[in-house]
């Protein structure tokens, strides 16, 4: 019997336990993960094949273990490949030979009647609370365990590679929980998200995002001199879906693109049914994601855009993050030299929010910098996050920079942000982002 390798699960012919075990016994090392010894990838779909086309409860129980690029990073390749050798020998003695996946570089998945789980976890926590050992060192891992019942949280393999994803990332983001059961609340807020998801998805498709602006202020002219344009999306069943939600959906998604675009075409046509107030304001700012600047066409794209619709390149900056700017790249580079050739300004956005490396900022040529509004933090009672603050105004004076303080919601904020000589205020003191109608009021045009 030859062994065929298969890619497609889908295609699979080999559907039993039985099978997989005889094509194993054929071939020792078919469906084995070298590395750890415990059965691969497509032995877990035969198996979750067989699972769904059986009755009968089972119980899939996910080891994940966080931060296995730190401890490369810390052991080495070698050992860190022992290390998961280590955890992969344990698993498959502790559940049996056939019972444990291994799903990814982090991930075993081990699969048991149902019953049995209570007892597995227990065990796996406790060997979990002491070290494992490596070429003479002591590890210490982080282990989160996810169960998953069959047939009462999914039936079919779409169904479990959508929950067990959202169950990771859920268990990537939280502190230390080390269980993580499929509960009502976590039923929920995956339903929930499952249909904002569609919502983000169809508002694409039906371009319906709206684009609010929030005023800026001038503390040299005392009125507005520039607009942030946001976007905002509504639904009709789930209410206004919040900005970072639908962006961070439509970042992994790959959405984000689409959604700049459709945005950016709007900002344009709205200059252009009020090109009078462009004789008053310096500029409108549009932020740019990181993928939108990964395209290699980024700045050619859009300055042809604005191009097609006769708008000024000084008209818009664009606003860049500052976890963008410092991973800076050759790619950047030249989109970032694309916008310099054709005279559109950057604003670097958000800085103080992430990693700031200094260094790297310094090298893109950006006209002015918002400073994030965690900053602004108790500034006007705590002397040393006041004078950290106005130091970081007075450099980036010097430097020659504008700067827009964000996030001004107090006059007494404001008031002394005007005396550090801040340039520009933005926030909910002056106005929250508004819909273009009540801008245009507020504005007196
Ligand atoms: O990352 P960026 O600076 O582009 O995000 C701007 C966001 O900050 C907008 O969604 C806007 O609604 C919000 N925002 C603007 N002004 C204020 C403010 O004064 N307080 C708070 N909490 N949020 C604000
Ligand atoms: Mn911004």
């Amino acid at each position: 019997m030859s062994i065929k390798h298969y890619t497609d699960p889908e295609l699979l012919e080999i559907n039993t336990l039985e099978n997989a075990i005889y094509m194993a016994m054929q071939n020792p090392s078919a469906y084995i993960d070298s590395e750890t010894g415990t059965s691969d990838e497509q032995a877990f779909l035969i198996q979750m094949k067989n699972v769904t086309e059986q009755s009968g409860k089972k119980v899939f129980l996910v080891v994940h273990i966080r931060q296995m690029h730190h401890i490369e990073m810390l052991l080495g390749y070698e050992n860190s490949r022992r290390l998961l050798a280590e955890v992969g020998h344990y698993l498959t003695a502790l559940c049996g030979k056939f019972c444990v996946f291994r799903n990814a570089e982090d991930t075993f998945t081990i699969l048991l009647d149902e019953g049995k789980e209570e007892h597995i976890k227990g065990q796996i926590k406790k060997r979990f609370e002491q070290d494992f050992h490596v070429s003479g060192n002591s590890i210490s891992l982080n282990e989160v365990m996810i169960t998953l019942h069959y047939p009462r949280d999914f039936c079919s393999l779409a169904e479990y590679r959508a929950l067990y994803g959202y169950l990771l990332e859920a268990a990537q983001n939280s502190g230390k929980q080390i269980f993580f059961e499929v509960d009502e609340a976590v039923k929920k807020d995956y339903y929930r998200r499952n249909k904002v998801e569609q919502a983000v998805d169809r508002a694409i498709t039906e371009n319906r995002f709206e684009v609010y602006y929030q005023p800026v202020y001038s503390t040299e002219k005392n009125d507005f001199v520039t607009l942030e344009a946001l976007s905002r999306l509504h639904h009709p069943e789930l209410g206004w879906i919040a900005p970072d939600v639908f962006i961070q959906i439509a970042e992994k998604n790959h959405m984000i693109e689409q959604i700049t675009d459709l945005q950016f075409k709007r900002v344009c046509m709205f200059i252009n049914e009020h090109r009078d107030l462009m004789k008053k304001l310096f500029n409108i700012k549009v932020n740019l994601s990181s993928l939108d600047l990964m395209r290699s066409d980024c700045s050619s794209h859009f300055i042809r855009m604005m191009d097609d619709m006769d708008i000024h390149h000084d008209w818009i900056q664009f606003e860049i993050t500052e976890t963008v700017a410092t991973e800076y790249n050759a790619g950047l580079g030249m989109v970032i030299d694309g916008f310099m050739a054709a005279g559109v300004r950057l604003c670097l956005d958000d800085f103080g929010s992430g990693y700031a490396n200094l260094n790297t900022v310094m090298r893109l040529p950006f006209s002015a910098i918002k400073i994030d509004r965690t900053l602004l933090f108790d500034i006007c009672n705590d002397k040393k996050r006041a004078m950290f603050y106005q130091s970081i105004v007075e450099t980036f004076r010097r430097m020659g920079y504008s700067i827009v303080s964000e996030g001004v919601e107090t006059e007494e904020e404001m008031s002394l942000l005007s005396s550090w000589g801040v340039d520009m205020i933005q926030g909910y003191y002056f106005s929250r982002p508004l819909p273009v109608d009540e801008l245009l009021k507020l504005l007196n045009m």
